[in-house]
Parts: C-alpha cells; structure tokens; sequence
C-alpha cells in the first residue's frame, strides 16, 4: 500500500538525470543545478489525500492529490502539468502532460529503498533514495 511509501527520503544516487531533464525541455542553467542536488523526497497521506514534498537548496514543490484524481501541478522547472498519480502493481506511477507532451515519473520500493525512474520517450533516468525517517 501507499502507506510504505511514508517518510523523509533522502537521494543518494542519480543516473542519466541530464538525458532525462533535455527530454522534457529543462533549460541548462536549470540543468546544472538538477544534476548537483540531492534533494529530500518527502510522502504523508493524511484522510485518504497524499503529500509529496521534494525540497533542495534549489527548489522545494509539494503537491497533494488523491489517487486517479487529476490535478494541477507546477513542477521544480516551472511546467505547469495535468498530473495523475495512480497506485499500480505496488508502485505509485505519476504522469504529467504539457504542450502535446508527457512524463512518467514510477516510484517502487525494492531492498528498502525507494527507486524513482523517470521516463521521457526513449530517456530513462534513475534515481534512488535511501529512508532517512
Ligand atoms: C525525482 O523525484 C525526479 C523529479 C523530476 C523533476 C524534473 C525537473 C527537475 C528540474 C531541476 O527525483
């Protein structure tokens, strides 16, 4: 359940996050500072509605939504994205779509961590964090 996903989230590996950020049109400036942060990747659900904070010395976002539900969602690069986050096989499958385009962000636990891979078209990025609390 979603309920496993709970708790602070601290990044400790990034791989082909460069790749991943041209796909979906972050500019290089936003690029160079992507690929140094570790951000904290923070999950609560409080009456069936989940928070999902990512905070860095870059940027801090946070969205809240209920599963299948579609929202708004202004992204740590400034795209503003229809977003609907579905639980799927044990795994919490974020889509994002903008301009005629689309993201995947899937966030899996495997071994105690928690394994984000970003896809774009053919770019697949991996991020993996470790629990922190
Ligand atoms: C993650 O949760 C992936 C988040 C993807 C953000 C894309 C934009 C980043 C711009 C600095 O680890």
């Amino acid at each position: 359940m979603v309920d496993q996903f709970v708790g602070t989230w601290k990044m400790s590996l990034s791989e082909n996050f460069d790749e991943y950020m041209r796909a979906i049109g972050v500019g290089m400036a936003s690029r160079q500072v992507g690929n140094v942060i570790k951000p904290k990747f923070i999950v609560s659900v409080a009456e069936g509605v989940i928070s999902m904070k990512t905070q860095s010395t870059f940027k801090s976002t946070e969205i809240k939504f209920k599963l299948d539900e579609e929202f708004e969602e202004r992204t740590a690069d400034d795209r503003v994205t229809k977003t609907i986050v579905s639980f799927i096989n044990g795994k919490l499958v974020q889509k994002q779509t903008w301009d005629g385009r689309s993201t995947t962000l899937e966030r899996a636990l495997e071994s105690g961590k928690l394994i984000t891979t970003c896809t774009a078209g053919d770019v697949v990025a991996v991020r993996t964090y470790e629990r922190e609390a």
